[in-house]
């Protein structure tokens, strides 16, 4: 009796052995053209240039969407967001938009024997309303959805509150100095941008908005009051995910582990610690972009340092687009020169065109997969599916947009998805090399962001094989392959 228990915990973890563990590294805004495996000439992301070279690199790589929150949704349940109502940005008080009780990416690890864990930005609502109590137990939120460890900000860098939560409870609490966030009007006596700029280390670019209450010299999106102790120090964000990822790692290394390490660059407002301070030459947007290479190197080494590097599948992508000026004046235009962060790609974050939703998307797993550059069409909706199949379980019905891209993403097959739809301000298909871009009366120019949004009263069809920079629609030349498209997606949309 005793001796076959033994033999069965020697066999099942010799099992979690070979269970690879996972690591989704996630950036925020990040562009097509930022790094230079991704054909960027001004700027220099040595880390990510050796992930690529030793990984595979996807050329037709996305994010569901051209915003935050809806490709994070999607990432997670394996759905297109768009399918759920109000999956949008979310204010920084916003409820829980993913269901409990529903399946979920970490959830699919966890039931295949994992220990899951987020440590970053969330941007998916926390609690079951809006009003709630900062001070207490703060859920649902990641450990309701399947994380067993979360250490995170609740929204985005620019927005209240400016402060970290472990688990349900936010760091550094003082019961004499209450938090309390508010989105509709002012509360407290903290100063505000708009009355205090003269406060502010990083002035807010004129229109955005962002001069609500300031936390460290910045003024954010929205009002918060106390917490004086609990507020976070730009500066260090990077390196505080850095560290909770890393003992994550360590505590974990017995078991199999999948971490989803949402790092917060080069998103506004960038503040990048000072040791990367005017080393890119690209302002405060390169370094925080060096700032994130550096952070993906630090966590290969732990890797290497735990001896897991062989058997660790690391994917990393961005959640959108690229954006230069998103509401502060940190000259990210202006010292931008020749470097263009979508690459070749036309518009950019918020965007229907190819630049809001085409990302780096970079796989390694020196146990399984060589080198190559793949031109597969895959999506991060895809890696629920393909990581159910290569956990063997079954594609939960519920993540019904998630295929198994297992030999795309392995680099057997240079083959993705036939068809995708992506979410700019409307609603795109691509089908082998050809995109169709669906009409829409919005603008057709973001002044605020200075970005094309792909908005036209019009169809848009392209040709992606010969025209990646989306530059001659042929829907007057096309018009039965436009048809086609136009119904197809509205197939799809069902
Ligand atoms: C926008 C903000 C922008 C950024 C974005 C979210 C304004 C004018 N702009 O509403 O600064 O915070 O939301 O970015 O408020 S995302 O990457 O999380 O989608
Ligand atoms: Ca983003």
């Amino acid at each position: 009796m005793a001796n076959s228990i033994v033999g069965l915990a020697q066999k099942s973890s010799k099992i979690n052995k070979l269970k690879p563990n996972v690591i989704c590294i996630y950036a925020d805004d990040l562009g097509y053209g930022d790094l230079s495996c991704y054909g960027a000439t001004n700027i220099q992301t040595p880390n990510l240039d050796k992930l690529a070279a030793e990984g595979i690199r996807f050329t037709n790589g996305h994010a569901t969407s051209a915003t935050c929150t809806p490709s994070r949704f999607a990432f997670i349940t394996g759905q297109y967001p768009w399918r759920t109502e109000g999956v949008s940005i979310l204010p920084g008080d916003a409820a829980l938009i993913i269901p409990t009780n529903k399946p979920t990416l970490p959830k699919l690890f966890k039931g295949a024997g994992y220990k899951t864990a987020i440590v970053g930005k969330w941007h998916l609502g926390l609690g079951d309303k809006v009003e709630k109590d900062w001070n207490g137990e703060v859920k649902p939120g990641p450990n309701e959805v399947g994380f067993d460890y979360s250490f995170i900000f609740p929204a985005t860098a620019d927005r209240v509150p400016t402060i970290f939560l472990e688990n349900h409870k936010v760091l550094a609490l003082d019961s004499n100095d209450p938090i309390q966030v508010d989105y509709t009007q002012q509360i407290g006596t903290y100063p505000t941008g708009k009355d205090h700029p003269e406060l502010l280390k990083l002035q807010s670019s004129p229109g955005h908005g962002h001069n609500q209450t300031i936390v460290n010299g910045i003024g954010r999106i929205g009002y918060m009051s106390g917490g004086k102790l609990a507020r976070w120090v730009d500066e260090e964000l990077s390196s505080t995910f850095l560290t909770n990822a890393k003992s994550f790692m360590e505590q974990n290394q017995k078991s199999p582990f999948f971490l989803y390490l949402a790092l917060t660059e080069p998103h506004v407002p960038r503040m990048p610690a000072i040791q990367f301070r005017g080393k890119s030459g690209l302002g405060l947007r390169g370094d925080a972009i060096l700032q994130l290479d550096w952070t993906v190197g630090e966590i290969v080494k732990q890797l290497k340092a735990l001896h897991l590097e062989q058997n660790t599948i690391i994917v990393f992508t961005s959640d959108n687009g690229p954006v230069l000026d998103d509401g502060y004046v940190d000259n990210a235009k202006e010292t931008y020169k020749n470097h263009p962060p979508a690459g070749k790609l036309r518009g950019g974050k918020y965007s229907a065109f190819e630049g809001g939703t085409r990302v780096p998307f970079i796989i390694k797993w020196p146990a399984k997969i060589g080198p190559k550059v793949s031109p597969a069409l895959v999506s991060q909706v895809d890696l629920l599916g393909t990581f159910a199949s290569i956990l063997n379980q079954p594609i939960p019905k519920e993540a019904r947009d998630s295929k198994d891209l297992t030999k795309a993403f392995l680099g057997q097959s240079d083959r993705g998805r036939s068809e995708y739809i992506a979410q700019g301000g409307s609603l795109s298909l691509i089908k082998d090399g050809w995109k169709y871009i669906s009409p829409s009366n919005g603008p057709a120019y973001n002044k605020l962001v200075q970005i094309e949004t792909g908005n036209l009263a019009t169809p848009q069809l392209y040709n992606l094989d010969d025209d990646i920079g989306e530059q001659n629609n042929l829907a007057d030349k096309y018009p039965e392959k436009v048809k086609q498209m136009a119904a197809l997606l509205v197939e799809m949309k069902k």
